[in-house]
């Protein structure tokens, strides 16, 4: 038994593509990252000034509910807690919304946010992020399946109470841990 690959996944090399909808459409001008709901005072950054951030890397391993795995990605960009950092959260924030393009959301404990292994990468394995990947920003939070990993990020909303996002409105669990099987709710 293997201790690094969580049960009832199978590991691949390739990185298979997923998503809902379409791939969107990158404006470096018009793009850009909003922290709202539970801070003192909300922010919003431009694209440039978001790459000028400190930047970090870190290598994991993916985990789709779909089964799949892949072992040793190693991405690039900044730390969510080096963004966090820029807002006050107020201390009734628990939970996180992960706005992306197209209304896709999804929920998380804002614990998970506050780990040292999530970022929000624009690289992965040495190169810059393909777009169908989420480029130019995605987030990546190894310790929960990777449809809580959103692609073309947009912002974050710090919440008091938990609410489900897309997936967890149609099905999949409300958190989420891999090593939990924490693959479907209950109907
Ligand atoms: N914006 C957005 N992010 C998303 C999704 C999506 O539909 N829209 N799908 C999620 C799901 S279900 C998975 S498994 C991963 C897949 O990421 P990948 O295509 O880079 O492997 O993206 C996640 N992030
Ligand atoms: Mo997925």
């Amino acid at each position: 038994m293997s201790t690094r690959v969580p049960p009832g996944q199978r590991v691949t090399q390739k990185w298979p593509v997923l998503h809902y909808g379409s791939i969107p459409r990158f404006d470096p001008e018009r793009w850009d990252f909003r922290i709202f709901g539970e801070v003192e005072e909300p922010i919003r950054l431009t694209y440039h000034e978001f790459l000028a951030l400190p930047k970090t890397t870190v290598t994991c391993d993916i985990h789709c509910v779909t089964r799949w795995s892949k072992l040793g990605v190693t991405f690039e960009g900044v730390a969510t807690r080096t963004v966090l950092g820029l807002v006050r959260i107020k201390p009734t924030a628990r939970f996180a919304m992960v706005h992306a393009e197209q209304g896709y959301e999804t929920n998380l404990p804002l614990s998970y946010l506050l780990e040292d292994d999530a970022l929000f990468a624009y690289r992965a394995d040495g190169q810059d992020l393909a777009p169908e990947h989420g480029w130019p920003l995605r987030l990546v939070v190894p310790r929960l399946y990777f449809w809580k990993s959103a692609k073309w990020v947009r912002g974050l909303e710090l919440m008091a109470q938990d609410r489900p996002g897309f997936w967890e409105r149609n099905g999949y669990h409300i958190r989420g841990d891999p090593w939990q099987e924490e693959r479907y709710s209950e109907p």
